[in-house]
């Protein structure tokens, strides 16, 4: 039988039509607009059922023994034993030193809702998300800028302009939709430092020194203002800081920035020129520019790129979404007043977005480890392996290790799940109804549907929260009998129901697309306009225009200790095959240890004498990772690539004990674990 859902092993929400034969998934396919041969592939999706049957799931909760072991334990008494930690804290009057850190798996729609509303209504306002460095910083600088996260509208551009991202691993419904446009004659900008496989495609590929990229983005503004390339209807009718940003821009010619970001002059004007002269064009902007320790400020830049070519929410440009009308469901006028969250430090990131919340994960081991701003004695970590993804993951292994107890739901045991008190077992993507972000951000809503039983014991990641929520007392904020209940509460607003949902599979549009919204609406910013200058930013101490207070003294981690420390280091390739730290205990897609590599220079590897297949030591500050050598052109000389996300198959690939987390950006919290000085010797 063929049922329809979407796919959340990556982030791409992917709809696919799914093969279910007496109860078991046999198979799954990505729909798309594009004929089938077209389509992006996609290696995990390839391997469904061996991740969904794998025998290494973990299939009933697990609760740590006084020896240490792991005892299989029945959910009465995991739960009970987890709710009588939550309710210790409770009875000490100290609730806040509960804290649930939540990865990216579960998805940021629906389930970081629930998790929310437990943890308000328990009295801790410390649901923490990892946002600060995946794309939530991103979408600050976006929505300060425009007052939304815009989105490309790749298939209709004549020109797109990718800006640190690789969507053939990475979006898949972006990658059929940028090859849709190229077949077009669409043009195709890349600035990547790496030679990627889109880099090759490309009319134009800028390779700029990584995490420099604000630099790049402000003498390309200063380029097409002052060859009066900009979009003056656009500018004089609905921006504001037009004047602002250009001054600060001139400070930036080309002719001087290039040379120093490793860039030809001519290369860059060429870019500068096509992007602005060729409409509509997109700008899809990515994970490049994340995990930079300059992340808001490139992003405010190259989001400002977007206003002075007229490109926002038009046809083929960058299109703001409409989000569907929710019930909000994470009841926040439910914690009590005065509390603060651990986060704090980041007051402005932790209240751009009605829904967003608290970020930045770091906080989360300064507290443990620092006490500061207080302690946290408790975690449930959801979907996430910190003690693998987290920056300086020694030093996040430590605070895990601290905790007076730990909880983690998850299907797999990971670094972070060996660590825990409790395991909670969780049910994958295909085992579970639940509504995702994506959905609700855009039209259409398209409804991640259950498909398959959970496998063994497991529990869907709402059925685990809704009965933690009743065994710690709180039966009428989670009245719900079943998820699809949930559903149609949050929904109730767009007037759209799971059962409609299950019937329109290609998804409900609530409202027709619309573009240029700005026209009747204005723009969601204090201004109403597009703001280049921000007054809210400027009031809090932060520059108005992008670097309107010169630029950091250092991009890149590190950067201070050049001298011993003479490589930059990248965090490399998302590969298709897997997600971050998942999936490398699945043979079919393991192959060897194929793409867990350092790719160096030629000139950088002569000069050292390493060849193709020499172990590689890797050293930073903070500490060293040792893996084979690549020698590929597709680094600039001066830097190295790693391959990331090998941390929990085997320890001494984590990349992340090389990075750092002392140095993080002053609004985001993010550190710079894409990028860092780093040193490298011969085994
Ligand atoms: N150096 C460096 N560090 C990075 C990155 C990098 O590129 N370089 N990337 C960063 C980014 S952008 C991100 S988002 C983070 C990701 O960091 P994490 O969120 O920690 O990412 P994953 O390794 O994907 O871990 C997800 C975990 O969730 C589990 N899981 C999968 N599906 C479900 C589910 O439905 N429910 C539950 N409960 N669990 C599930 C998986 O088994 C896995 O253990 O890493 C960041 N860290
Ligand atoms: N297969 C797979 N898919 C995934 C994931 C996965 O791990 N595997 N992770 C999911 C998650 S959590 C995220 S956040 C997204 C991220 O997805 P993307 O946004 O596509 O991010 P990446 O592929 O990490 O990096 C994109 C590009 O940025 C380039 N880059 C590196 N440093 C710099 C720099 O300094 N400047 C510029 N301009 N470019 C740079 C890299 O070389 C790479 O080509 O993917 C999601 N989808
Ligand atoms: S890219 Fe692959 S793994 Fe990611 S959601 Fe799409 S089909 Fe699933
Ligand atoms: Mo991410």
């Amino acid at each position: 039988m063929k049922k329809d859902t979407v796919c959340r092993m990556c982030s791409s929400c992917c709809p696919v039509e799914v093969e279910v034969v007496a109860g078991k998934l046999v198979s799954a396919q990505r729909k798309s607009f594009l004929d089938q041969d077209k389509r992006s592939p996609c290696l995990k999706l390839q391997a469904a059922a061996d991740i969904v049957y794998s025998d290494q799931r973990i299939t009933t909760p697990l609760i740590r023994a006084k020896d240490g072991s792991f005892c299989p334990a029945s959910w009465d008494e995991a739960l009970d034993l987890v709710a009588s930690r939550f309710l210790h804290y409770k009875q000490q009057a100290q609730p806040e030193a509960v804290g649930w850190l939540r990865g990216m798996a579960a998805d940021w729609g629906a389930p970081w809702d629930y998790a929310n509303r437990l943890m308000n209504c328990y009295g801790s306002p410390n649901t923490i998300g990892n946002g600060s460095i995946c794309f939530v910083a991103r979408e600050m600088a976006h929505t300060y800028t425009y007052g939304a996260m815009a989105f490309p509208e790749a298939a209709r551009a004549r020109c797109i302009l990718v800006w640190g991202k690789h969507d053939a691993d990475t979006t898949l419904g972006v990658a059929d939709a940028i090859k849709h446009a190229l077949s077009n004659g669409a043009k195709l900008i890349v600035i990547d430092p790496i030679q990627t496989p889109l880099a090759g495609k490309a009319d134009i590929w800028l390779q700029i020194k990584p995490g420099h990229d604000g630099l790049l983005a402000m003498a390309m503004i200063n380029e097409i203002i002052s060859q009066d390339l900009q979009d003056h209807a656009f500018i004089e009718g609905f921006t504001t800081g037009f004047d602002q940003l250009r001054e600060v821009a001139g400070r930036y010619a080309i002719d001087r920035i290039a040379p120093d970001i490793w860039l030809d002059p001519q290369q860059v004007r060429e870019a500068a020129r096509l992007y602005a002269t060729t409409r509509p064009a997109c700008l899809i902007d990515g994970n490049g520019l994340d995990m930079q320790l300059d992340i808001f400020q490139s992003t405010r830049a190259v989001a400002c790129l977007r206003g002075i070519t007229g490109n926002i929410d038009r046809p083929g440009g960058d299109v703001l979404p409409q989000p569907i009308p929710l019930r909000p469901l994470q009841a926040r006028d439910r914690l009590p007043a005065g509390v603060t969250p651990i986060t704090a430090p980041y007051p402005l990131f932790n209240a751009f977005s009605e829904t967003w919340g608290n970020q930045v994960q770091s906080c989360v081991v300064d507290a443990i480890l620092d006490q500061k701003p207080y302690g946290l004695k408790m975690l449930v970590v959801q979907a996430g392996n910190p003690v693998v993804t987290m920056a300086d993951s020694g030093r996040a292994r430590r605070a895990l290790r601290q905790l007076e107890f730990l909880v983690v739901i998850d299907l797999f045991m990971t670094r972070t799940a060996r660590l825990a008190d409790v395991i909670l077992p969780a049910a994958g993507c295909f085992e579970k109804t639940q509504l995702n972000r994506a959905a609700t951000r855009n039209n259409p809503i398209i409804l991640q549907d259950q498909v398959i039983e959970p496998v063994g014991q497991s529990w869907p990641d709402w059925k685990i929260v809704f009965e933690l929520g009743r065994r710690i007392g709180l039966e009428q904020e989670f009245p719900w009998p079943s998820v699809e209940a949930a559903i149609d509460d949050q929904l109730a607003p767009a007037g759209v129901t799971v059962e409609r949902l299950r019937q329109e599979s290609g998804g409900v549009r609530v409202e027709g697309l619309r573009h240029e919204k700005y026209l009747q609406d204005g723009f969601a910013t204090p201004s109403g306009k597009f703001e280049f200058f921000s007054s809210r930013l400027q009031e809090s101490g932060q520059a108005g225009v992008p670097y309107g207070d010169g630029f950091p003294e250092s991009l890149i981690s590190f950067g201070d200790q050049r001298q011993d420390f003479p490589l930059i280091g990248i965090s490399g390739r998302r590969d298709i095959r897997f997600t971050n730290s998942q999936y490398r205990t699945i043979p079919a897609l393991l192959k060897g240890e194929d793409g867990c590599v350092i790719d160096i220079h030629p000139v950088d590897a002569a000069s050292r004498q390493i060849v193709t297949g020499d172990q590689l030591q890797v050293t930073t500050p903070r500490g060293t990772l040792t893996m084979p050598a690549r020698v590929s052109s597709v680094v600039h000389p001066g830097s190295i690539r790693i391959a990331w996300g090998w941390g929990d198959y085997k320890a001494g690939y984590n990349l992340n004990s090389l990075t750092d987390d002392a140095v993080r950006n002053p609004v985001t919290g993010t550190p710079g674990q894409r990028t860092f000085m780093c040193r490298v010797s011969k085994v």
